[in-house]
């Protein structure tokens, strides 16, 4: 605990309005896993925060996607407020009078038989490798202990020891050994390397994999790559594992990357381009960003294999994440977010592409719906994108880079055309102050 005792009133004050008080007991007291761009904020309301100052910025990171509806979307706040007041946490040990009409309409939106709910986004992904391997051995009969899955060259997937064991990403593994077994790794948007794979190894159990990279650097893959790698899957008896965390629920311009470059906002089904995953994974804007929620979704053949026991989690399926996650999906619908990233994201590319033409700073924009990224034309290890964010930052916009080099584009759904253009605005008039004169 931070002594107050040190301070007498006036100064405790004075402290409050220094930028200087937070960040220092967080210095202190912390650990030192990140390295946030110095911004203190306090306030958040639809598409702005504020910091302990009072400054307003534009939030162009909506938390890695989990504040998709806005921040304290009112819905949500009254909701929670209620919710609270009632019921919050029963464990799995009893029932409780919300989680089947969450499931229920959950599975229902996405076209699943059955939903099973956990808390972080690890812990979604966690659960579909223990559901792949088990229907793997039960199903497919791999191999006892030999089940195998493919995935991708720069995922990202959480933090967890085994999901960090697959990870490429050499800060993310090194030194957290011994790391799990069992994992291929193929190149992202290959999908020649996915049946080359498939072919050679009878144990193979699954592809995990995110519709778009997120980590990497918003890698949007050919249109075409995830009918192709659903096909294969099929052909050879492999669950297909799209992990939606954070592409999910309405980000890239439909209710799910999966649905591809459909204008619906789900039923996506009779869409030419919706590819059904076999498992589901979603998590961050499951909550709106309120509360840890995730959840992995798939029908009955491949649920049925946990049973009693098996599997769980002291928090997941509590009934204040329930009507939560019921709550912030029904918002996502009601206020066409789909539509309104699908509309405003081409916007946001065709206008940085104008930008870009006259550009020697900024090398392109790529992306999909509200998540996008520019790729600063310098090395990775180089200090311009950050130097970048912390400008905008100034300018009253808050993005943070990826990948040294890379800078990540992505506002709450809910923005509109006007704040859109505005933020245009400070985004180029900011890249313009780099350009070499
Ligand atoms: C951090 C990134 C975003 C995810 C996908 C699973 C998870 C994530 C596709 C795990 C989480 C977060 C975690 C956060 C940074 C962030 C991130 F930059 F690392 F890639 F969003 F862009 N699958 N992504 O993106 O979900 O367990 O965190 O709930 O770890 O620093 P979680």
């Amino acid at each position: 605990m931070y002594n107050k005792k040190n301070w007498n009133i006036e100064n405790l004050f004075e402290i409050e309005n220094l930028d200087n008080y937070h960040l220092d007991l967080e210095k202190k007291f912390g650990a030192s896993d990140y390295k946030p761009l110095p911004v203190i904020l306090k306030r958040g309301e639809g598409v702005f925060l504020w910091d302990v100052n009072e400054k307003k910025y534009y939030d162009f990171l909506s938390a890695y996607s989990a504040v998709n509806q806005g921040h304290c979307h009112p819905k949500l706040v009254n909701l929670i407020k209620s919710q609270a007041e009632t019921l919050t946490l029963t464990s799995r040990a009893f029932h409780n009078n919300k989680l089947g009409e969450y499931m229920e309409y959950a599975t229902k939106l996405f076209g699943f038989d059955r939903l099973l709910p956990m808390n972080t986004g690890a812990e979604g992904v966690e659960t579909s490798i223990k559901l792949s391997r088990k229907w793997g051995y039960i199903n497919k009969k791999v191999d006892s202990n030999q089940a195998k899955l493919i995935v991708c060259n720069n995922n990202f997937h959480g933090r967890t020891t085994t999901l960090i064991s697959f990870s490429t990403d050499p800060g993310s593994k090194d030194f957290f050994g011994p790391h799990t077994p069992g994992f291929i790794h193929i190149p992202h948007g290959d999908s020649n390397a996915l049946e080359k794979e498939l072919k050679n190894d009878k144990n193979i159990v699954g592809f995990l994999v995110e519709p778009i990279q997120g980590e990497a650097g918003v890698n949007v893959p050919d249109s075409d790559y995830l009918k192709k790698v659903r096909q294969l899957c099929s052909k050879y008896n492999v669950l297909m594992i799209a992990d939606e965390i954070q592409t999910g629920l309405g980000r890239t311009g439909s209710l799910l990357a999966s649905c591809g470059d459909c204008d619906c906002n789900f039923g996506c089904e009779k869409q030419t381009t919706y590819v059904r995953p076999d498992i589901l994974i979603l998590a961050k804007a499951l909550s709106g960003g309120t509360y840890p929620i995730s959840a992995v979704l798939c029908d009955s053949e491949i649920m049925a294999v946990i049973q009693p026991g098996q599997h769980g989690s002291t928090f997941g399926g509590n009934p204040f994440a329930a009507s939560i996650a019921k709550k912030a999906l029904e918002i996502i619908i009601d206020e066409n977010l789909s539509q309104n990233a699908r509309i405003l994201g081409k916007i946001f590319r065709s206008e940085l592409n104008i930008y870009i033409k006259n550009s020697k700073i900024v090398d392109l924009v790529r992306g999909r719906g509200l998540l996008n990224a520019i790729v600063i034309n310098d090395s990775c290890d180089s200090k311009t994108a950050w130097n970048i964010c912390l400008k905008l930052r100034d300018n009253g916009l808050l993005a943070k880079p990826t990948q040294g080099n890379i800078i990540r584009f992505a506002p709450p759904l809910i923005i509109t055309k006007d704040q859109l253009y505005d933020c245009i605005g400070i985004i180029t008039s900011t890249l313009k102050e780099f350009e070499p004169k």
